[in-house]
């Protein structure tokens, strides 16, 4: 942070900012919030420790800028790219909340950054350490933002980061990190495909250990000098994590040992192997006892809304996948399950084109449902089945979906997997994908009262 006699503007009130306000009080710095919202989240939360006059909300103009020498942004907003320019012309210093935990003095830190997985890797590897006796914590794009963690002293930290937070950082000092997959996602924010790839591995920038997934095109690898590796193939080395078909089923293999079996973990779906490989190469890296971590991966269950089995019934399946936001993360889903789906769609489009999920539905999905502000543009480009059926509410959907279920349950004979995995963000029709989640689980449940 720059010296300064000005008070910090904290631009943002969601979690980060609120975060952040509440570091800046306990550490006695002057600050002013700033957002451009009329009613921020966290807009009562802060008025109980600062004054209303120091929180301006409504358009952010560029006159801020000389009131300020520091400027603490949250992820989520993106400025108006002439306010950025005129910080840094000005000389002026723009941070993050990561920023700031980066400077601060804390035990081992492992980051976590990719297109898919990254929750489930994070509270996994979170999982196995607290399993093996450590104090550690979860943190960052999961919800818990991370200068909170430094509210106690942890051995391990182990945070997720977005594409929006690395964005703006340069380098974050850890222990480990790996960047779970790369496919296109945000591309409304982060403009190319290239310019989201180059922000994903800004997380390698002063790493001890890298981990790569040697099968992903998108990893640099020949430019990385990496110490492990997983991917969903056969390891070819002693410091590779894949997997391999042995009699049938698939097995997790470190270098030539076997260690895990798909049927002794909790997780659905080849994807999560690929998650397990993950987490166990970070327990790796960490020196730490993997037979011991491999007991603990095994009594780890699914993630609300992350391909969430929340009820059965008659033969009828319900899958609550909300948090499946962009395309890979539905065909991952689809991948996952047996025939006879009836898919739940659309949402906000972070994208122009669903061509790629016609491959997918095509082998597995019966029928599709669509909603939200993309489903027209779905209308026209999922042709993989003929029965799509267009619903303007999640209660309309479930309604939808249930009849097809029904009725394709009894004309099959066997089960019927009802999904939502939007392959959208939620932000047409809800605050967030728990929301959406939420109210898609009572909206079934209540089929059955
Ligand atoms: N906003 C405004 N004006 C402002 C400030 C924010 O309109 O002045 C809007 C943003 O455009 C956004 C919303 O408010 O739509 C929230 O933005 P924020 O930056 O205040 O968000 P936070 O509440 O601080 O939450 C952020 C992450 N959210 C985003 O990046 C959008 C949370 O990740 C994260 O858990 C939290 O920080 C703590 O680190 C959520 C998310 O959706 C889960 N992340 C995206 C994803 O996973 O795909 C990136
Ligand atoms: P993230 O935090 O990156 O959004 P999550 O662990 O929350 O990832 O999972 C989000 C969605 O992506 C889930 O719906 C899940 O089905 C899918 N998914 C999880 N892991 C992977 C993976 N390794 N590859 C592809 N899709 C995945």
């Amino acid at each position: 942070m720059k010296k300064s006699n000005l008070p910090i503007a904290v631009i943002g009130l969601g979690k980060t900012g609120i975060s952040v306000a509440k570091y800046l009080f306990n550490n006695n710095i002057n600050f002013i919030i700033y957002d451009t919202r009329k009613n921020p989240e966290f807009f009562i939360e802060a008025k109980k420790f600062i004054n209303s006059e120091k929180i301006i909300l409504g358009d952010i103009s560029k006159e801020i800028i000389d009131y300020h020498d520091n400027f603490i942004i949250s992820p989520g907003l993106e400025l108006d790219k002439n306010l950025i320019k005129k910080i840094y012309k000005d000389k002026k210093n723009l941070l993050t909340d990561i920023d700031i935990f980066n400077d601060k003095k804390r035990n081992n830190l492992i980051c976590i950054t990719g297109s898919n997985g990254k929750t489930t890797v994070t509270l996994l590897i979170e999982h196995i350490l607290i399993n093996l006796g450590k104090k550690a914590k979860a943190g960052g794009n999961i919800g818990f933002p991370v200068l909170e963690l430094l509210c106690k002293d942890y051995e391990y930290n182990i945070i997720e980061l977005s594409s929006f937070q690395l964005e703006m950082l340069e380098k974050i000092n850890c222990e480990v990190s790996l960047i779970t997959n790369i496919t296109p996602d945000h591309l409304d924010r982060h403009k190319s495909l290239d310019n989201y790839i180059k922000i994903k591995h800004k997380i390698f920038n002063n790493t001890k250990n890298i981990i790569i997934n040697r099968c992903d095109k998108n990893i640099k690898k020949e430019k990385i000098s990496f110490k492990y590796s997983f991917g969903d193939n056969i390891p070819k080395n002693k410091n590779e994590f894949g997997i391999k078909k042995i009699n049938g089923t698939n097995n997790i293999l470190f270098g030539k040992k076997k260690i895990i079996n798909e049927n002794e973990v909790l997780l659905i779906g080849n994807h999560n192997l690929v998650n397990i490989c993950s987490a166990l190469s970070v327990i790796q890296a960490l020196g730490l006892n993997m037979d011991e971590a491999c007991k603990h991966v095994k009594t780890f269950t699914c993630i609300e809304h992350r391909m969430e089995n929340f009820f059965n019934k008659s033969n009828i399946r319900w899958i609550n996948d909300s948090k499946a936001t962009n395309i890979d993360s539905t065909v991952s889903a689809l991948n996952s399950l047996d025939n006879n789906i009836i898919l739940i769609l659309g949402g906000k489009s972070k994208t122009d084109d669903y061509k790629k999920l016609n491959d997918a539905i095509s082998k597995k999905v019966d029928k599709v449902i669509l909603l939200g502000e993309s489903k027209n543009i779905m209308l026209k480009q999922i042709t993989a089945v003929n029965n799509v059926a267009i619903v303007d509410t999640i209660e309309n959907a479930v309604i939808k979906a249930k009849e097809f279920a029904t009725k394709l349950r009894d004309e099959s004979k066997i089960p019927v997997n009802i999904i939502l995995s939007p392959a959208c963000s939620s932000y047409d029709m809800f605050k967030s994908y728990e929301e959406r989640g939420q109210l898609f689980k009572e909206c079934a449940l209540n089929q059955y009262r």
